[in-house]
């Protein structure tokens, strides 16, 4: 008889409705094969219980969340996922924040998940987890005897071998993935990256099978790039909105940037970039006013601070220098905003400026696409730093680190013949129609329920 499906992520939602792509294709595959979803709860323990605490609700699937004191959260969660795990990932090793309790504080939270996962987990359950707050998940439950399958889907990028190096636990981190059965990464060039890191480790061995062996444990990695609910994307841009979702002067051209506030989304090259096009662009030509919407993130965290001060003193310079009295060249928002009008924003823009400096995947380039008018398209400009880039290459591809690059593209984009609008649309848009979110989940559900189980592994090695 097959076993239940266990899902481990940072968050769940455990009031009303869920929102956000990931979470409702996570709530609908639950509801489909029943199970149980796991995730931190929102409010911090005075002391963490040892067993998971139960969340009431009506779904077809059990939820329950585990405890963090405010110390775990500084350490495990601010510290060392996202001081640490985060920058390594994105490439950006210079501001990797090392401090001994972080790791231990990681390591001591994911050991007491994995001590609750052991208590209720069935020998032919699937357990998936999701991202870098849980690495070593895999080790603790086989430290613990669980011979159940457990897969990672990581959702930003692999590090590459130099940057691992940069890492204090740089060996336990090589065990922590080789720990699971199977990871999935977002794309061809993360497999690539992974799999040229455990090639040059002392230990790292290619099986015949393409599987990977790390001393005693062996793992199969693929890729499994993300995508979006298309078709609901596609029908709230049919509908018309209640109201102008903002208020741009009929002679202006609409620039759409949409990231949270992260380093990674590389918001200051886009900036400068968007400058170099205002520095030449032919004064007759029509104003374009780039609209930049970020939700602030993860407040706390110092670097995440920094880049607030830099985005305002950047858009505040540029501004001075380009606007007019009836014009500001940027408009820079930090807010979330609902799904009902970032479709419509979408929708309306000529050219959508989606550049991370390194990004697993990035949704909102699927957004963007999927909720164009197919008959007048908006144009994509892709940074080739987002995983989305390997998929959607008719996108307008840049170096996000370059300007004059990211300049250019913005002229290209805003002056496109409609034709090619259209063309290359409707390539994207099969590309989106092929990484739906549903299929996506349950690609990887089989793929875990298809690897051989633990135990086997170890015999046959
Ligand atoms: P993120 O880094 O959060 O995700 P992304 O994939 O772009 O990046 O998803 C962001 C989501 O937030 C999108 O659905 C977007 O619509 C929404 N959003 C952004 N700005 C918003 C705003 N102002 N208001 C409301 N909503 C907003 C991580 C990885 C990505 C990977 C995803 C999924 O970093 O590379 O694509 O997980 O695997």
């Amino acid at each position: 008889m097959p076993g239940r499906l266990i899902v481990l992520s940072n968050r769940i939602p455990t009031e009303g409705p869920p929102s956000g792509g990931l979470v409702v294709a996570l709530h609908e595959l639950l509801a489909e094969r029943g199970g149980l979803w796991i995730g931190a709860a929102s409010d911090f323990a005075d002391e963490p219980s040892e067993t998971f605490q139960p969340v009431a609700g009506e779904e077809r699937y059990e939820k329950a969340t585990f405890d963090l004191t405010e110390d775990e959260h500084a350490d495990y969660y601010l510290g060392y996922a996202n001081s640490v795990l985060w920058p390594l990932c994105h490439h950006r090793t210079d501001l990797l924040a090392m401090e001994r309790r972080y790791a231990d504080g990681y390591r001591a939270v994911n050991a007491r998940v994995a001590r609750m996962l052991a208590q209720i987990v069935g020998p032919e359950d699937r357990i998936w987890v999701h991202d870098y707050h849980f690495l070593p998940l895999a080790l603790e439950l086989r430290r613990l005897g669980v011979a159940a399958r457990v897969g990672m889907f990581l959702h930003i990028p692999f590090p590459a071998a130099a940057d691992i190096s940069a890492l204090t636990e740089s060996d336990e981190f090589y065990q922590w993935f080789a720990a699971f059965d199977l990871v999935g990464l977002q794309t061809e060039a993360d497999v690539a990256r992974c799999l040229d890191a455990y090639r040059r480790h002392p230990s790292g061995e290619m099986l015949l099978d393409g599987r990977v062996k790390l001393d005693g444990s062996i793992f199969k990695v693929r890729s499994f790039p993300i995508g979006i609910d298309g078709k609901t994307f596609a029908d709230i841009a049919k509908t018309p909105p209640a109201h102008d979702p903002v208020h741009i002067r009929a002679d202006a051209r609409l620039i759409l940037g949409v990231d949270r506030l992260d380093y990674s989304k590389g918001i200051p090259h886009r900036f400068r970039g968007f400058s170099t096009y205002l520095a030449r662009r032919d004064p007759c030509s029509p104003r374009a006013t780039l609209l930049q919407i970020t939700p602030p993130s993860r407040e706390s965290v110092m670097a995440y601070q920094e880049i607030t001060r830099e985005l305002e003193a950047l858009s505040g310079r540029i501004n001075g220098q380009y606007g007019e009295i009836d014009w500001t060249p940027i408009r820079f928002v930090v807010r979330s905003v609902p799904r009902e009008t970032l479709v419509p924003l979408y929708r309306m823009a000529s050219v959508g400026l989606v550049t991370p400096l390194a990004d697993g995947m990035n949704l909102v380039a699927k957004e963007f696409v999927a909720a164009q008018d197919p008959d007048d398209p908006g144009v994509l400009v892709l940074s080739r730093g987002a995983g989305a880039a390997e998929q959607m290459t008719d996108a307008l591809i840049v170096n996000p680190y370059d300007a004059e690059d990211v300049g250019d593209a913005i002229e290209k984009g805003l002056t496109m013949p409609l034709e090619e609008r259209r063309s290359r649309h409707a390539a994207l848009m099969e590309v989106v129609r092929n990484t739906d979110i549903f299929e996506w989940g349950n690609r990887f559900i089989d793929a875990l329920g298809a690897v051989k189980k633990p135990a086997a592994q170890m015999r046959e090695t």
